[in-house]
């Protein structure tokens, strides 16, 4: 059963790895956004209208029922458009600001890192905020909540998706090579609720450890990478991140 908070030594210990870094990468994943009232994909009320995340996240159920995908999508904007970051992402800033050399790589695509204040962010599984034409390829914000018709169109007439990877589908261009480079400069690796179940983005916690990184996992739960990493924080991100900071 994981622990409710973290024990103080294991607190010094990550706070003087950070203290002392010089480079720094983080990996987040959809238990950051869990404080802001955001459902993770695989937790309880993971479930939409009795489909599984990972049966509508594909390119074979779009070209399906581009309506019901879309119909999934505009729901989860609905519910993200009040959504404030929290404690957590706002103790990234922090960071951000404090080391030079400093790499946020997220699997979400909430958008919350982006409103905290978060700078260049590495979103390795695209943004639910951008929408991308399947006819001419163009890809744009649209951040209007509920979108007037499901599913959208692009200005060419062609049917637009949403702009995220889904599963089946490679990661933007160059983006996990970006990814790799930083986790392989950085002195810590710091992987904040992210089950590690999806790859390539979970391989970044072995990269780093294998590059020499110190890894410091903040999770409720155990991941399966939990055995590797030299510093497991069990307890809720937006309260364990701060004591850091
Ligand atoms: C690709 C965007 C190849 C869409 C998403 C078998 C083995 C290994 C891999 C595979 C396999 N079969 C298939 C694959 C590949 C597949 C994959 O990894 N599948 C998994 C499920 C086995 N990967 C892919 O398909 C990727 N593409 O491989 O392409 C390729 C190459 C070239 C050419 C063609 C093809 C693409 C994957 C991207 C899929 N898109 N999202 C959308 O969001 O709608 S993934 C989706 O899962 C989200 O992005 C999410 O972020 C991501 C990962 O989940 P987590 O973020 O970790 O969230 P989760 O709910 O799982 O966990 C939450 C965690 O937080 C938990 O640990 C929990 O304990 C913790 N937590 C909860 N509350 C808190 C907390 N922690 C701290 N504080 C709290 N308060
Ligand atoms: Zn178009």
């Amino acid at each position: 059963m994981a622990a409710e908070s973290p024990d103080a030594p294991d607190l010094q210990r990550a706070r003087d790895w950070l203290a002392h870094a010089a480079s720094l990468a983080v990996l987040t994943g959809a238990g950051i956004s869990a404080e802001s009232g955001v459902p993770t994909f695989r937790g309880a009320g993971g479930l939409w209208k009795d489909h599984k995340p990972e049966d509508l996240a594909t390119p074979e159920a779009f070209a399906r029922d581009p309506r019901l995908v879309w119909e999934w999508y505009n729901s989860r904007r609905e519910r993200l458009a009040p959504a404030q970051p929290n404690a957590a992402h706002r103790a990234l800033v922090k960071l951000e600001i404090r080391i030079a050399r400093f790499t946020l790589i997220t699997q979400n695509v909430d958008g919350l890192h982006d409103r905290a204040g978060s700078g260049k962010t590495l979103k390795l599984h695209g943004d639910i905020w951008r929408l991308r034409c399947t006819v001419c390829g163009a890809n744009w914000p649209d951040r209007r909540v509920p979108l007037p018709k499901l599913p959208p169109h692009c200005g060419c007439g062609g049917l637009a998706r949403p702009g995220v990877v889904w599963f089946g589908e490679p990661l933007p261009e160059g983006m996990m090579k970006e990814a790799e480079h930083a986790v392989s400069d950085a002195e810590v690796l710091l992987a904040i609720g992210t089950s590690a179940l999806v790859h390539p983005a979970a391989g970044l916690i072995p990269h780093a450890k294998h590059a020499g990184a110190k890894v410091i996992e903040i999770n409720t739960e155990d991941t399966p990478y939990s055995g590797m990493v030299d510093c497991a924080l069990r307890g809720p991100a937006g309260e364990v991140l701060p004591l850091l900071v």
